[in-house]
């Protein structure tokens, strides 16, 4: 959870020092993040999870063990991105080599798009799940209702853990002011979906029900809807400031607290963590800063799938 929180204050660092275009990022959400990744069956193929993220997914990457530096990368535009070769903008992640699908800038589509790995899973007959994450206010799009509809068909439920990530706002539009519904998991009520409402600023109640919600779906083959009540630290996007908003509750800070109560950390180590993730954020940015932005000629690079074998028919 810090490591992530580092990288995304360096990520916002970046942006107002002028060296990148745009932030948007998952500050405020590692509580429910880093116990994902932690408990994703990670790698290629039907027989692994598969990600469907939105632009909050830092904390769920870093858990898996993605570098800082591919991040920064992305951030700042380099030609040496993985996910874009530059070409995308931060948070916007892709590895093919963990099933982790293209973050798309249209909110929700991903909720549609995930409808399809799940059926290839279930087709194969594995274990494996599709996972889809977005935030509260993209719930009002249709894409999401599809969703609900497509995971839930009697007879032809999908493997999916369907999550929402609340955190009370749509960029200025606030949650009060749109949802008849108490929760927006009752939805799936009407569709004998499973669904839950957690603290999602608690790590060890979200990694504690994320696991039940997989073994559940890996055993039975039918969908969860998860939605976690969360923070947004540094408000919507480097759009509205990126400034730490001091009114939101701040999940790595009362962790570290009570960690520290309980005699599991000394202050003395969690300042080493700090220090320790801020060299490495530091000196990955200060290495991208010499690497190339992207070349005119690579414009149409990962527009379709690129691999080496000339067969996109991967799955
Ligand atoms: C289809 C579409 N409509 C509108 C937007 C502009 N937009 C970007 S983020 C956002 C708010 C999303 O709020 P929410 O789903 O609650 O997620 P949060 O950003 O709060 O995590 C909107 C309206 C967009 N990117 N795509």
């Amino acid at each position: 959870m810090v490591k992530s929180r580092v990288l995304e204050e360096r990520l916002i660092k970046i942006y107002k020092a002028g060296e990148s275009f745009f932030w948007i990022g998952g500050p405020g959400e590692e509580a429910f993040g880093v116990p994902l990744g932690l408990l994703v069956n990670k790698g290629r193929g039907p027989e692994h999870d598969w990600l469907h993220l939105h632009y909050r997914g830092t904390p769920t990457l870093v858990a898996m063990g993605m570098p800082m530096i591919d991040s920064i990368r992305l951030m700042m535009n380099r030609a040496t991105d993985v996910s874009t070769g530059g070409r995308n903008f931060s948070n916007h992640y892709c590895y093919p080599e963990w099933n982790v699908a293209p973050v798309s800038s249209p909110i929700e589509v991903q909720y549609s798009i995930a409808l399809g790995t799940a059926r290839v899973q279930q087709r194969h007959k594995t274990k494996a799940v599709t996972i889809v994450t977005g935030g509260d206010a993209g719930t009002a799009e249709g894409d999401f209702a599809s969703c609900l509809v497509w995971a839930s068909r009697p007879g032809m439920e999908l493997p999916m853990l369907i999550t929402v990530q609340n955190n009370g706002w749509g960029i200025s539009t606030d949650y009060a002011s749109q949802h008849g519904e108490t929760h927006i998991a009752d939805r799936g009520k009407a569709f004998g979906i499973k669904t839950l409402v957690i603290d999602g600023n608690d790590p060890v109640e979200s990694y504690v029900r994320l696991k039940e919600s997989l073994d559940y779906i890996r055993k039975t083959g039918k969908p969860v809807l998860f939605e976690a009540m969360v923070s947004r630290l540094y408000g919507h996007s480097s759009a509205s400031g990126a400034n730490l908003e001091k009114n939101q509750a701040c999940c790595v800070r009362q962790f570290e607290e009570k960690l520290l109560k309980l005699g599991v950390l000394k202050s003395k180590e969690v300042e080493a963590l700090w220090t320790e993730y801020e060299a490495e954020a530091r000196a990955a940015q200060e290495l991208v800063r010499g690497e190339p932005t992207p070349a005119a000629e690579s414009v149409w690079d990962h527009v379709y799938a690129n691999n080496e074998s000339g067969d996109w028919r991967l799955y």
